[in-house]
């Protein structure tokens, strides 16, 4: 029996009154969170909007994002904590109380104190505002191993900006409103959208903004370019190696601004002295003279120039140096915190304000060492959000120590990182898998435990403070109540804590209390948050004077050559390892979204089901007719493992011979969310063998490594 009371839903103060109101959110469809505006009458959403206050979003929601209600009516949802009944993956649940399913948890979790220790304990969630609340949890039960969605996502680039400008690249800020010519790696601003860059992006475009856009496949971003380059797959370092060599040999960097603020320029000119335009063609396909062309003509728009450091573009054993070298393209730019530019993200006390009040300040710090090595014998890892597959791998040899238990909140990494299957094996080892989801996830359905958090529109978060050129706080309040027995996550982990005798962390009774609690000292209080929902900590943005611009790196400036690498014994500027180019019936696999799903958590979304784009396989027709594959033909698709799928073959000029393409998000397998059961194939479980296989440097997992075989399906094979 448990001692906690657990039978409250803790609504919001004012949720379901009558009347007509406006509750200030941030969209729940996607983890961009959008600030959003809410229209509430007699306690039913009427309407959901762009919040107006902020005028970079204004009222604009994506499709996904104006999908929102559909998913707040749809059924198809855990409605109750559910506990495993059979195997693990087998589908037999039963419903439980909270009462029940947390105590279960609980018990889980003293079981792998007892056999492993604290640091036994592990929990993943999708990185981004809100994870005070997570780390505070995993802190407060003593272990270190704290995980956020990266190993997959931007992990590579937000630790090759920490090794070059001393912040992950996140700290960056792109200026486009009043930059001239904008260069992106892959970077899909048009589809795989964040609804303020994409308006800004469109804005500027339709302003004069030059375009060169980079990718082995072209995109709508492609289409908005004024210079698209269909690179081989995964070779751009070799093309940045060689803008580097040009730019300096020409003459064309910010003199200035380098001499100032930057190290080991001597390293990068040993480095790219025979990475001539000629040099890269064979390895990037881009001629050597339309290379020549680019850098004359940002020659004459810098500092106005930006090299985006990407997120997802490539994915393999040398991405950490493609970031690291966009990252010194930028240098060499001089346009850090200049108009234009890159302008660096800054905390309240830029301006004179208060962050919020970390939660996690309120337990001791966790001095054992993470069981990724990310800060130990990984030093270029950052240890703030460390490397996933070292969890897995961990959970598969014991070693450095065993892991019992594993909170995946918000987070599906049977979608989200590669081979499945590998994964499935690691997590039979555990003694406790407790998914905390809005809906069914493939990691959901293979778990122990299913406690259904309330959706965004149902419940509140802990406040957001977000650095940015102007830092703000903002909110995401409860519009409604929650239609099904679910629960916020905040009163989920305070719960567990109070199970496991550590409640000081997060023992607040309401949400507000938490609120108080964060907003101490800022000069903000919760009433004003209410109001607007997004709270401005600076009237407008003041760039860093020159003088007193300073790196967070040990020499202070932006360093080339960096201490972080050396000690890890990791070279600063590799040479480029040139990429076999798969033939007859192998291809790198491209993945890529789509500008109305979220990964894998939008096509069982009764409207996005029904817009979603049929899954083709883009194929270069020199590589399609000798395989006898044309046009609108069935292909099987197959990587290396037990897993294949079939689909339409779209033959076109708009990818690399090289590569065959397709959109992430499809081959869902649970039962229970029929519209996007057995709809397509899954590309994560085509990336056979690249759990394990990943950028040394980065951590990240070499995705776009991935080699699949394409033929002919068998006549009757098509789905
Ligand atoms: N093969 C392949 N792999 C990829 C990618 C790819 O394109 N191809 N993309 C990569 C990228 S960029 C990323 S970011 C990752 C994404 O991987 P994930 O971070 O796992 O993906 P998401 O779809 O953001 O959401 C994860 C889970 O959060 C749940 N969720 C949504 N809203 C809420 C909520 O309010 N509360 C709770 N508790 N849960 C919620 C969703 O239902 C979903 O199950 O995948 C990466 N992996
Ligand atoms: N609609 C929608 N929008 C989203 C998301 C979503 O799920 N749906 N997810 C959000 C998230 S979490 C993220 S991280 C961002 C991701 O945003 P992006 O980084 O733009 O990611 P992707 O859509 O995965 O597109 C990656 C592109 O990289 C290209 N590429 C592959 N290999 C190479 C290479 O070697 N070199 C170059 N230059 N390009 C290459 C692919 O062809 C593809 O077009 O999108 C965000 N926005
Ligand atoms: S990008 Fe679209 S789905 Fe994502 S948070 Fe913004 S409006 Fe919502
Ligand atoms: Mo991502």
């Amino acid at each position: 029996m448990s001692s906690a009371s657990t039978t409250l839903a803790p609504n919001v103060r004012g949720v379901g009154a009558p009347g007509r109101r406006k509750v200030y959110s941030m969209c729940g469809m996607c983890a961009v969170r959008c600030p959003m505006e809410v229209t509430v009458e007699n306690g039913r959403v009427t309407w959901i909007q762009g919040n107006p206050h902020d005028e970079a979003i204004g009222a604009s929601l994506c499709a996904k994002g104006a999908a929102g209600l559909a998913f707040e009516s749809d059924d198809q949802r855990p409605q109750t904590p559910l506990i495993r009944m059979g195997p693990r993956g087998s589908g037999q649940w039963r419903r439980a109380s909270w009462d029940e399913a947390l105590d279960v948890v609980a018990d889980g979790l003293k079981e792998t104190i007892e056999a492993f220790g604290p640091r036994g304990i592990a929990l993943s969630d999708r990185g981004g505002f809100f994870t005070d609340l997570t780390r505070t949890f995993v802190k407060a039960l003593g272990s270190p191993n704290y995980f956020n969605h990266d190993a997959s996502c931007n992990g590579n680039a937000h630790n090759a900006g920490r090794s070059i400008y001393g912040f992950p690249s996140a700290g960056l800020v792109f200026d486009y409103a009043n930059t001239k010519h904008l260069v992106l790696y892959g970077r899909n601003i048009v589809e795989s959208l964040m609804v303020k860059e994409a308006k800004a992006f469109m804005a500027a475009v339709a302003n004069g903004m030059r375009v060169t856009y980079i990718d082995p496949r072209a995109t709508v971003t492609a289409c908005k370019a004024t210079r698209y380059w269909r690179v081989r797959p995964n070779s751009d370092y070799a093309l940045n190696l060689a803008l580097i060599h040009e730019i300096l040999k020409t003459e064309s960097y910010d003199k200035v601004f380098v001499e100032r603020f930057v190290t080991g320029m001597d390293a990068l000119r040993e480095a790219v002295k025979d990475t001539t335009p000629e040099w890269q063609e064979p390895h990037t396909g881009v001629p050597a003279a339309e290379l020549r062309a680019f850098v004359k003509e940002i020659a004459g728009q810098a500092p106005r120039v930006i090299f985006h450091p990407g997120w997802m573009s490539a994915r393999h054993k040398q991405s950490f140096h493609v970031t690291r070298s966009t990252l010194i393209l930028n240098a060499l730019m001089g346009n850090i915190e200049t108009p234009g530019g890159c302008l660096i993200a800054k905390p309240p006390e830029f301006y004179g304000r208060k962050s919020l009040k970390p939660l996690a300040s309120r337990v001791p710090a966790v001095t054992e060492p993470r069981v990724d090595g990310a800060g130990t014998s990984r030093p270029s890892w950052d240890p703030g959000i460390g490397v996933l597959h070292g969890l897995f791998s961990a959970l598969e040899t014991a070693q450095p120590y065993g892991i019992g238990a594993y909170f995946a909140y918000r987070h599906d990494p049977l979608t989200g990182m590669p081979d499945a299957e590998a994964m499935k094996r690691a997590m039979d080892k555990l003694k406790l898998l407790v998914s905390i989801d809005v809906r069914y996830s493939e990691t959901g359905w293979y778990s122990d435990v299913i406690l259904p958090e309330s959706t965004y529109l149902e419940r509140a978060n802990i406040l957001a403070g977000i650095p940015g050129p102007v830092p703000v706080i903002a909110m995401r309040d409860q519009a409604i109540a929650p239609r099904f027995d679910s629960r916020p996550a905040w009163w989920i982990f305070r719960e567990i804590l109070r199970r496991m005798g550590v409640k000081e962390a997060l023992d607040f009774e309401t949400i507000e209390e938490l609120w108080n609690y964060q907003l101490e000292g800022t000069g903000v209080t919760v009433a004003e948050m209410r109001e607007e929902g997004v709270v401005r900590l600076a009237d407008a943005p003041k760039l860093t004077p020159r003088e007193k611009l300073r790196f967070p790196t040990p020499s202070g400036k932006i360093e080339i050559e960096s201490e972080v690498l050396a000690k890890a014994g990791l070279p600063c500027l590799p040479p480029y390892e040139p990429k076999e180019a798969p033939a007859g019936d192998r291809f790198t696999l491209l993945f890529a979204k789509t500008a109305t799903l979220a990964h894998g958590q939008s096509l069982n979304n009764p409207i996005l089901s029904e817009i979603a784009p049929e899954q083709v396989l883009w194929i270069h027709p020199d590589r399609a007719r000798p395989l006898g594959i044309g046009d609108g033909d069935t292909v099987e698709i197959s990587g290396g493992g037990s897993y294949a799928g079939t689909m339409k073959a779209r033959v076109t000029t708009w990818i690399h011979p090289e590569a065959v393409f397709m959109l992430h998000g499809y081959g869902a397998t649970v039962p229970l969310a029929t519209r996007a059961l057995g709809v397509g194939v899954a590309d994560q479980r085509l990336q056979h063998g690249k759990l394990y296989d990943f950028d040394p440097a980065g951590g990240g997992c070499a995705l776009t490594e991935t080699v699949v075989r394409i033929r002919p399906a068998a006549a009757g094979g098509a789905r």
